[in-house]
C-alpha cells in the first residue's frame, strides 16, 4: 500500500465536544435529505446554525486535524448507499458497460496545466486508505474502507492558479430535476491529507452503488458533500454564478455549505 499518515486524531475531549454539538445542532435540525428544503422556517434555522458553525469551525478546528479513523474490525457489516444508486442516463451506462475504460476526468478552470485523467493515471497518483464514519445528514453513519488518489497530489500536478479559492465537482447522475450532482469544498479541505478520490472500497474496486469510477471522500463534511459519480474538477474564485449560487446541489436547496461533524 502506498499510504501514509495512518494516525487518528480529531482534537481534544474537550474541542471535539465542542465541535460536535455545533454538528449536532444541524443535523437535529436537518431531517433529510429530500424534505423541508423549501419551509421557509426552516431556511431560518439553518441559516443561523450555519452562521454557529462558520463561527466555531476556525476556532476550534486546527487546520489539518484529521477525522477519526477506525479498525477493520469496526468496518459496517452493510454500508448504506444513498441518493443516486445507478445513473440512469445513457452516456453513464456506457462508460459502466466498458468498466469505466473510456472514463476520463477532465480538470480545469484556473489551474495552469487543464487536463484529462484516464483511471489509470489516477491510479497511479500518491494514495492513502483510510478507514472512516460516514454520517448523512438524515441521521445515520457507516464505518468503511476507502483508497483513493489524494486529491493534493492532483492539485499538485494541474497547478492552482494563484485566484483559485474553491474545488468544483461536476457528476454523472441527474435527480430532482437538476441536470447534474454537484458540489465544492475550499481549497484548505481540498489539500487535508485525508481528502481522496475513491476508486476502492473494501478492497475492491468501487462498486456503482458507492460512485463508481471515482467519487471524492473529504472526512470532516457531511455526507452530502462527497460527490459520486465524478466527471470534472473545476477550479474556481468564487461558486456565485454556478446553478443557485450556493456552493452545491443540496446547497441550493437549503442545506450549510460548510457541513462540518
Ligand atoms: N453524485 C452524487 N453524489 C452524492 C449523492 C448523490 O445523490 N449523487 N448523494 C450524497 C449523499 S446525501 C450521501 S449521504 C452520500 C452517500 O454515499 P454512499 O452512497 O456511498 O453512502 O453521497 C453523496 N454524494
Ligand atoms: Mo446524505
Amino acid at each position: 500500500m502506498s499510504d501514509d499518515d495512518k494516525s487518528g486524531g480529531g482534537g481534544s475531549g474537550r474541542r471535539r465536544f465542542m465541535i460536535r454539538s455545533a454538528g449536532t445542532l444541524s443535523s437535529l435540525l436537518l431531517g433529510g435529505c429530500d424534505s423541508l428544503s423549501h419551509d421557509k422556517t426552516f431556511q431560518k434555522i439553518i441559516n443561523s446554525a450555519e452562521d454557529l458553525n462558520k463561527r466555531l469551525q476556525p476556532a476550534l478546528v486546527p487546520r489539518n486535524a484529521l477525522a477519526r479513523e477506525y479498525t477493520e474490525a469496526d468496518i459496517s457489516p452493510h454500508f448504506r448507499s444513498n441518493g443516486t444508486h445507478y445513473p440512469g442516463n445513457p452516456v453513464y451506462k456506457k462508460l459502466a458497460a466498458d468498466n469505466f475504460a473510456n472514463w476520463k476526468l477532465r480538470v480545469d478552470g484556473l489551474v495552469k496545466h487543464p487536463t484529462d485523467l484516464s483511471l489509470n493515471q489516477i491510479h497511479v497518483l500518491p494514495s492513502r486508505t483510510q478507514i472512516t464514519r460516514h454520517d448523512c445528514v438524515e441521521g445515520w453513519s457507516c464505518i468503511g474502507k476507502w483508497k483513493g488518489a489524494r486529491l493534493s497530489a492532483l492539485l499538485e500536478r494541474v497547478k492552482p492558479a494563484s485566484e483559485a479559492r474553491y474545488v468544483m465537482f461536476y457528476c454523472y447522475d441527474a435527480l430532482q430535476g437538476a441536470d447534474h450532482y454537484y458540489e465544492s469544498i475550499n481549497l484548505e479541505d481540498a489539500f487535508h491529507p485525508q481528502t481522496i478520490l475513491a476508486y476502492r472500497f473494501d478492497d475492491k474496486p468501487l462498486p456503482i452503488p458507492y460512485g463508481a469510477p471515482l467519487r471524492l471522500r473529504v472526512e470532516r463534511q457531511l455526507g452530502y458533500k462527497m460527490a459520486k459519480y465524478l466527471k470534472r474538477i473545476e477550479l474556481v474564485k468564487s461558486f456565485d454564478h454556478i446553478r443557485g449560487g450556493n456552493g452545491g446541489f443540496w446547497e441550493d436547496r437549503g442545506y450549510e455549505w460548510y457541513a462540518g461533524i
